[in-house]
């Protein structure tokens, strides 16, 4: 027994090792991910994986944020009513978006203005006209944001590079460009028009993919110094152009900053990494799109990629199933995003939903082009055959009620009951009997009533069916009938049966072959008559 002890330790061992596979299963050599403890929200801000709080920027250890994507959550005092918003570094964000893999930021809007005091001007601190996010995982988005500037005497240049040479002091950047904002004429203001930014009084430009840094400077030379008493600010920023509308009074007053609050939004792509979707998925222990319901997207600004959702599946990529992770999407309950109109039948699947028409309808449910494939003309003739068919089978099981009621009427009238009692006599159906009541079937007939000729378990057998009310009623009927069959004699016709359904009765009798009577009286050579002689 020893040694079947130590048999049985391998074997524990290996259900202990495909129990702990099960339920760890990438035990060691997946992504990390963070608690369930995690400050999700921030204010009104949500803070989804892979970005978290943590308490200063430098603490990205893991356990809520991904490296680099680390936010502080600052009370803005009281003067803010005490709330609490999240920042990058010293920049505010305002908003993080996971399927697009960007992020939106407050941006301070920078100035050059005319001081009537010192009579010179006067522009944002020099430490507070540039923005740097080199070495983290955020780019400029090049396709939402532009390059600014608004002024009437006013020439901005911008500064950029892609945070590769930022180490170098080497500001200057591989990029640059400038916008230039005139107004022309003696009344500066009769040439500008609302929502134009071409150039007059406002001008914007593009900026190229992958800047991490940029730094704003205004050209001295062109400067309000002469226009102060109409314009006396310009204002350079780069910023979410979706966001922004020319207004002729940015020129002529603090409209613009007082408007945006002296921060602009602008918008950052982020990215997991500096490797392709294809060389990351190679590494399972620090690739990011964890969900099994997820894709991965190179970034299109930028080294790195972004992990999405597959189609049909909403949550967060980067956590794992089953708690987290993506989800699938149940169309139905979203009929304003997920069409499926009323001619249509909606059904959830995984990944997707399915919308066939109702029974027998046509078209495309999901696009509203259900139609009834059952012409309203051909309902009416449906419903209207049915309802004759309905009304037929009324009228039919009615009759036959009625009919049924008769014969047990006529079973009585005749004396059924006493028939049934008897021995000798057969009490046969109404159905019985009725496929030989036929005109084919007649072998004779008279002031009595007819005889036809039937075919009863085997036996050929005559019935007659006497005229109506030709037969007495009742017991004294029954009686005789009765009497009639218990007589056995060669010479008279043996009465079988009777059908006391009907209201004359129908009698049914052995079939004797030789004629009729009057046949048998008319003939002179007749054996039936010379046997009669003996009786
Ligand atoms: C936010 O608070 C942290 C400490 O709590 C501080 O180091 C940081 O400078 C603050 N950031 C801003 C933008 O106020
Ligand atoms: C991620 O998926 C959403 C919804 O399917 C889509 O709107 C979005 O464009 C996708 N993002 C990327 C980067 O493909
Ligand atoms: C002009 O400059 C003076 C002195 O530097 C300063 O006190 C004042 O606030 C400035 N005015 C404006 C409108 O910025
Ligand atoms: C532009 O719109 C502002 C209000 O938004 C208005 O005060 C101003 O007069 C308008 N300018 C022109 C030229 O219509
Ligand atoms: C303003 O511009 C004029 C001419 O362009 C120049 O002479 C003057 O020095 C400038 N003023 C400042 C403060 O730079
Ligand atoms: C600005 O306005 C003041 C008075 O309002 C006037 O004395 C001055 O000449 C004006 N300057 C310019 C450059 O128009
Ligand atoms: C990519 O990132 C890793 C670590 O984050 C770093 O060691 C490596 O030098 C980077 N490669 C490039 C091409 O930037
Ligand atoms: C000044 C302005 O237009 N601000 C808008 C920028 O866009 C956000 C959201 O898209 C709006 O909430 C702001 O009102």
């Amino acid at each position: 027994s020893d040694l079947l002890w130590l048999g049985a330790v391998p074997v524990v061992l290996l259900w202990l090792g495909a129990v702990l596979a099960a339920r760890f299963p990438l035990l060691g050599a997946a992504s990390p991910q963070p608690s369930s403890q995690c400050q999700r929200k921030c204010g009104s801000v949500d803070i989804p994986y892979p970005f978290g709080i943590v308490h200063s920027p430098d603490d990205d250890d893991g356990h809520c944020a991904m490296n680099g994507f680390g936010l502080t959550c600052n009370d803005t005092g009281i003067d803010d009513g005490g709330r609490h918003r999240p920042f990058y570094d010293d920049v505010e964000v305002v908003g993080v978006s996971l399927q697009q893999g960007q992020a939106r930021m407050l941006n301070d809007i920078f100035y050059y203005c005319y001081n009537t005091t010192t009579r010179e001007m006067d522009s944002s601190g020099s430490s507070f006209r540039w923005l740097d996010f080199a070495g983290t995982p955020f780019r400029f988005s090049d396709i939402t944001n532009k390059f600014t500037v608004i002024g009437c005497e006013t020439l901005a240049y911008i500064n950029g590079h892609d945070g590769r040479n930022g180490d170098d002091g080497d500001y200057g950047g591989k990029y640059m460009s400038g916008c230039v904002a005139m107004c022309r004429g003696d009344d500066v203001r009769s040439t500008l028009s609302n929502g134009s930014c071409s150039g007059i009084g406002c001008c914007q430009t593009a900026i190229p993919g992958g800047l991490q840094y940029y730094h704003v400077e205004f050209d001295s030379a062109f400067n309000t110094t002469e226009i102060h008493n109409v314009s006396s600010c310009s204002y350079a920023v780069l910023m979410d152009s979706s966001n922004f509308t020319f207004s002729t009074t940015y020129v002529t007053s603090p409209a613009f900053t007082n408007n945006y609050g002296g921060q602009a939004p602008f918008v950052m792509d982020w990215s997991i990494g500096n490797e392709t979707c294809d060389v990351a998925r190679k590494k399972p222990g620090s690739y990011a799109c964890v969900s099994d319901n997820s894709d991965c997207f190179n970034s299109l600004n930028g080294p790195g990629y972004i992990c999405n959702c597959s189609k049909g599946f909403d949550g967060n990529p980067y956590l794992r199933d089953p708690e987290h992770g993506c989800k699938d999407i149940d169309e139905c309950k979203l009929p304003q995003l997920y069409h499926c109109t009323n001619g249509g039948v909606c059904r959830n699947r995984l990944g997707g939903y399915d919308c066939p028409c109702k029974f027998r309808w046509k078209g495309d449910a999901k696009a509203g082009t259900c139609i009834d494939h059952f012409p309203l003309a051909a309902k009416v003739v449906v419903g209207t055959i049915v309802g004759i068919l309905i009304m037929v089978i009324i009228t039919f099981l009615v009759i036959l009620h009625k009919e049924k009621k008769k014969m047990a009427e006529f079973f009585k009238k005749n004396g059924g009951p006493t028939l049934e009692k008897a021995t000798s006599i057969k009490i046969f159906k109404t159905e019985d009997l009725k496929s030989f009541l036929k005109k084919n079937k007649l072998i004779g007939s008279g002031s009595f009533g007819k005889v036809y000729k039937g075919l009863l378990e085997n036996k050929l057998v005559a019935i007659k069916k006497p005229i109506n009310g030709s037969v007495r009623e009742n017991e004294q009927f029954a009686n005789e009938v009765i009497i009639q069959s218990q007589v056995i004699h060669k010479n008279i016709v043996r009465l079988i049966g009777c059908c006391p359904e009907v209201e004359a009765p129908l009698l049914v009798y052995e079939f004797i072959s030789q004629g009729s009577l009057h046949d048998i009286l008319h003939s002179n050579n007749n054996k039936v008559l010379s046997t009669w002689m003996h009786v």
